[in-house]
């Protein structure tokens, strides 16, 4: 049984050795590979080459190194009827939360007016408003959307969510749908988008959304940079709408030196870092996985390509 890892050089080294020490029995072998394609059982992926995956004619799954698919979805000649498995590991899900976590209280406690203050040696308390006064609202009610949530509950915020489905969450009031949409944001002070990258949450951070929330809310995307039309954010801070970001993702990523978000005093950049796979995690669920297939039971986290995540 042989599996082929893509992942960047250093990591890849991390994976293989996690893989070697899970599952002696996996030969694994890192991207580029000279071999024969035949003999790749599966493949363990971040980013691969369009066109890559079509070249290994006995694929029983694909494995997505992160929690997006996008990468996947978007190849034309990814290979039809193999399982794409998304990652869903404890490691990857922490990560995520301690990010949330900082980015909503950092806006909470006017971290970007402070940072402001201190530019100009300014020494002045602004009035801080208790947890209960603001809301956090979620966008994603998944595997991240709802540990982040889970996380914030200790400080005291109104929690929000909102899913394409119904969902029922002890301390988050959840809204589902475009039905659900217009009073999710109404109520929502800071706005997480946690939303996979599909058709349909594509863009969905635009002016007619910012139009929708409290004046002043702040903006938190560590979804993917195609949520957000950059344009409608610099728009919405100018005119105050939008009182911050903070932002993980990006159209383009690097993102280019001359983006305007580089010099923005309301918007905080991270590059793409909210949350990473950690392989000593990930590989205990990718090996428990594959060992799941060999015995000829189903794979978990296996992606509806149809829905697009
Ligand atoms: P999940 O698949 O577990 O959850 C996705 C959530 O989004 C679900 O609640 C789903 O609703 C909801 N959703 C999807 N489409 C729609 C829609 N059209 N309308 C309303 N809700 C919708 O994903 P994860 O939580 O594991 O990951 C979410 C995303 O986070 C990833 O796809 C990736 O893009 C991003 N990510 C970013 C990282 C970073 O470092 N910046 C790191 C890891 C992930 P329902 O429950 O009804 O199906
Ligand atoms: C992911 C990511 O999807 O890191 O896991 O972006």
């Amino acid at each position: 049984m042989a599996l082929l890892i893509k992942t960047d050089i250093d990591r890849g080294t991390a994976w293989a050795e996690a893989l070697a020490a899970n599952f002696p029995e996996l030969k694994v072998y890192t991207w580029p590979y000279e071999g024969d394609p035949a003999e790749i059982d599966y493949a363990l992926v971040w980013q691969p080459p369009e066109g890559e995956l079509k070249h290994y004619p006995n694929l029983k799954a694909i494995f997505s190194v992160g929690a997006g698919i996008d990468h996947l979805a978007s190849d034309p000649d990814l290979p039809q009827g193999v399982p794409v498995v998304r990652m869903v590991e404890p490691g990857l899900t922490a990560g995520m939360s301690e990010y949330v976590v900082w980015a909503a209280m950092s806006h909470h406690r006017f971290m970007l007016d402070y940072a402001a203050q201190r530019r100009e040696k300014v020494w002045e308390e602004l009035l801080q408003l208790p947890a209960e006064a603001r809301q956090v609202g979620v966008l994603g009610l998944g595997v991240l959307g709802r540990d982040a949530l889970e996380k914030l509950k200790p400080f005291g915020f109104r929690l929000a969510g909102w899913s394409r489905s119904p969902k029922t969450i002890s301390g988050v009031t959840c809204f589902h749908g475009i039905g659900g949409f217009d009073e999710f944001l109404a109520g929502t002070d800071i706005l997480v988008c946690l939303l996979p990258l599909t058709p349909e949450t594509e863009s969905i951070l635009n002016a007619e959304t910012f139009a929708k929330l409290p004046a002043g809310a702040a903006v938190i995307n560590a979804g993917r940079g195609g949520h957000l039309v950059e344009e409608d954010l610099l728009e919405a801070l100018e005119s105050g709408q939008i009182g911050g970001a903070t932002l993980d993702v990006f159209r383009e990523e690097p993102l280019p030196e001359e983006h305007p978000f580089w010099e923005h005093p309301r918007v905080v950049i991270t590059p793409h870092i909210a949350s990473m796979t950690v392989p000593e995690s990930a590989v205990r669920v990718v090996v428990a996985n594959i060992q799941r297939l060999e015995a000829g039971e189903a794979l978990q986290h296996v992606v509806d390509m149809n829905r697009g995540y």
